[in-house]
C-alpha cells in the first residue's frame, strides 16, 4: 500500500507536533513565495486572473461573516458561526472543486458557500429560523450545514459510494473541525471510505479550538498523522495559505477522480473570533495567542504576495471592498426582507411523499398552535 507520508505524520511527543509551522506552504506569513515540491506541480498553471479571485472570495467572505456577526447581534439572526481566520481554508479548497463535487460542510464554511454560488438568502435563512435548511441542495451541489458534529463525513462517504457506483468522477467532500476527529462519525466514515476507496476528501479545518478546549488536549498526535492508519494518504499544510490549498485539494480531487479513493487534508488555520455568537473566548484563550494568529492573517498574506507581483493596487482594492459590501447589503436585505412561513409548513419537505403518520402530526402540531390563539 502507498501511504503519502509528510511532515507532520513522523512518530514523536505531542510537543514536537503542536507546531503550526510543521506544515507544507508556498506562501510565508509576509507574503513571499516560496517553493514546496508536494505543492508546487499542481498550482503551475494558475493564473494571476485565479489568484485576484481567491482574493476577492476571501474579502467577501470576511464581509459577509462580519455582516451574519451584526446581523446576529441586532437581533435578525438567532445564532451565527464566525469563520474569520479560516477563509484561505475554504476559499482555497472550494475554488478547487468542480461543479458536479458535492461538499457536506459543518457551520461554519460560509466561504465553501461562497465558492459553490451561493445565493444572499442562502446564507442566512437557516440561521433566522425561517428554513429547515439553507437552501437548494442540487443547485450548488451542498448538504445543509451541519451541526451534529462530523456526521457529514458519513454522508459525504456515503454520496461517494453512491457516485463510484455510477461511475462517475464527481468527488464528495466533507468538510469539519479538528474537535470532530474525536468523534466515532469521523472515525467510521474514514474506515469505510478506505475500504470502498470511496471518492471523498476530508477536510479538517484545525482551527486550534473546540468551542473552549484547545486541540492540544485531544490530539497528540498531529490530526493530519492519523489518516495513513486508515489507509488514507494526507497532507498537513498551512491553511491561512490560500494557495496551498488549493495545491492540496487539487491532490486530493486527482487522486478520487482516478479511483485511487479517500484523501485527508488537515488546513492548520485559526478561528480568530467566538465558537458562536453566544460564546466569550476571553474566558478560555489568552489576547496575545489571538494577535500572534492576527500576524498570520490569510487575506493579508495572499493580499501582500499579489502587491508585490504587481496584480492588484489601491484601485483593485477598493473594487474588491465595493464588491464585498455589495454583497452585504444583499444579505442584510435577504434576511430582513424574508418572509416567515407558517410553522406548520415545516412538516412540508421532510419527506418525499406524504404519508398518515406525518399527517397526524401536523395534524395535532395545527391544532396545539391554535391553543395560543386563544
Ligand atoms: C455530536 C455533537 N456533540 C457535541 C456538539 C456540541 N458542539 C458544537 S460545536 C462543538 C465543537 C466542534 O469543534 P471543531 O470540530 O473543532 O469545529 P469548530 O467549531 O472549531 O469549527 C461541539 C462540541 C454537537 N453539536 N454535536
Ligand atoms: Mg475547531
Amino acid at each position: 500500500m502507498t501511504y503519502t507520508q509528510t511532515r507532520g505524520t513522523s512518530p514523536g511527543s505531542a510537543d514536537e507536533h503542536d507546531g503550526v509551522d510543521d506544515v507544507l506552504r508556498l506562501l510565508e506569513p509576509d507574503g513571499s513565495r516560496i517553493a514546496d515540491d508536494t505543492l508546487d506541480p499542481w498550482v503551475a498553471d494558475v493564473s494571476p486572473h485565479e489568484l485576484r479571485a481567491l482574493h476577492r472570495d476571501m474579502v467577501l467572505t470576511r464581509r459577509l461573516d462580519a455582516e451574519g456577526v451584526a446581523l446576529q447581534r441586532q437581533g435578525q439572526l438567532a445564532l451565527w458561526a464566525p469563520c474569520r481566520g479560516q477563509e484561505a481554508t475554504q476559499v482555497g479548497t472550494a475554488h478547487a472543486l468542480a461543479p458536479g463535487d458535492f461538499v457536506f460542510p459543518s457551520y461554519r464554511e460560509h466561504g465553501v458557500l461562497l465558492g459553490r454560488g451561493a445565493q444572499p438568502a442562502d446564507y442566512v435563512l437557516a440561521w433566522r429560523g425561517e428554513e429547515h435548511s439553507a437552501y437548494d441542495h442540487t443547485t450548488i451541489n451542498a448538504a445543509p450545514p451541519q451541526i451534529i458534529i462530523g456526521a457529514q463525513s458519513l454522508h459525504a462517504t456515503g454520496w461517494a459510494m453512491g457516485a463510484q457506483r455510477d461511475g462517475s468522477t464527481d468527488v464528495a467532500v466533507a468538510y469539519y473541525g479538528d474537535g470532530a476527529t474525536s468523534q466515532g462519525d469521523v472515525n467510521e466514515a474514514m474506515v469505510f471510505a478506505s475500504s470502498f476507496r470511496a471518492p471523498v476528501v476530508f477536510v479538517c479545518s484545525n482551527n486550534q479550538w473546540a468551542i473552549s478546549e484547545p486541540v492540544t488536549v485531544q490530539a497528540k498526535y498531529p490530526i493530519a498523522g492519523r489518516a495513513p492508519g486508515f489507509g488514507i494518504p494526507s497532507l498537513r499544510i498551512d491553511g491561512n495559505d490560500a494557495l496551498a490549498c488549493v495545491a492540496a485539494m487539487r491532490w486530493a480531487l486527482d487522486r478520487a477522480r482516478r479511483g485511487e479513493g479517500p484523501s485527508f487534508l488537515e488546513a492548520v488555520t485559526y478561528r480568530m473570533g467566538p465558537h458562536t455568537t453566544s460564546d466569550d473566548p476571553t474566558r478560555y484563550r489568552d489576547a496575545a495567542e489571538v494577535e500572534e494568529w492576527a500576524q498570520r492573517d490569510p487575506i493579508a498574506r495572499l493580499e501582500a504576495y499579489l502587491r508585490a507581483e504587481g496584480m492588484l493596487d489601491d484601485s483593485g482594492m477598493a473594487e474588491v471592498d465595493r464588491a464585498a459590501d455589495a454583497l452585504a447589503a444583499e444579505v442584510r436585505a435577504a434576511c430582513i426582507g424574508a418572509t416567515t412561513r407558517a410553522p406548520e409548513t415545516m412538516f412540508d419537505h421532510v419527506y418525499a411523499e406524504p404519508h398518515s403518520g406525518l399527517a397526524q402530526q401536523k395534524a395535532e402540531y395545527v391544532e396545539y398552535l391554535a391553543g395560543f390563539e386563544k
